[in-house]
């Protein structure tokens, strides 16, 4: 009776996907071959700009939240935290690939959350992103209650 048997080991480091296996048919003790495959998963880069509406300060000074998300799924499968150029232009890369969600938020919470659907990850993929302020109360929405807030601060300058 010929018995198989297959050891497997899969090792992904910095997009250098290397699979490492060995076969074993038969009587025990007889290797019927062993491999080694190596492949490449070439990162992909996703460059674009943002654009924070209203904003006349350094944008390198914000820093922005990206998340990519499976298509319609609000669960984070990678995160990355980007310093805008001062023309809002950022970039990063990743080693998903395809149909894909992703999400920018700034770091402060008075601008709103924005994702672009659906969006293609291969080659050097661009997504920009266009965010509006003024959501003074963080509940991700910019309503009567975010005029409020900045009617009751009218007049108020920062302090030195
Ligand atoms: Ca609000």
């Amino acid at each position: 009776m010929n018995r198989k048997y297959f050891l497997g080991l899969v090792l992904v480091i910095q997009g250098l996907v290397s699979v490492w296996g060995l076969e074993v048919t038969g009587a025990a003790g007889t290797h019927t071959y062993a491999y080694i495959k190596i492949g490449q998963v070439n990162p992909i880069t996703v460059q674009g700009t943002v654009t924070l509406n209203g904003f006349t300060g350094d944008n390198t000074t914000v820093p922005i939240f990206i998340e990519i998300r499976y298509v319609d799924n609000t669960t984070a499968l990678e995160t990355h935290t980007v310093t805008l150029a001062a023309n809002g232009g950022y970039s990063f890369t990743t080693l998903l690939n395809g149909a894909h969600d992703i999400s920018a938020q700034a770091e402060q919470w008075q601008w709103l959350r924005q994702t672009q659907k659906n969006v293609n990850l291969s080659g050097t993929t661009t997504v920009d992103f266009s965010m509006f302020g003024g959501d003074f109360d963080g509940d991700g929405e910019i309503t009567v209650l975010d005029l409020s807030i900045v009617l009751a601060n009218m007049d108020i300058a920062a302090d030195p």
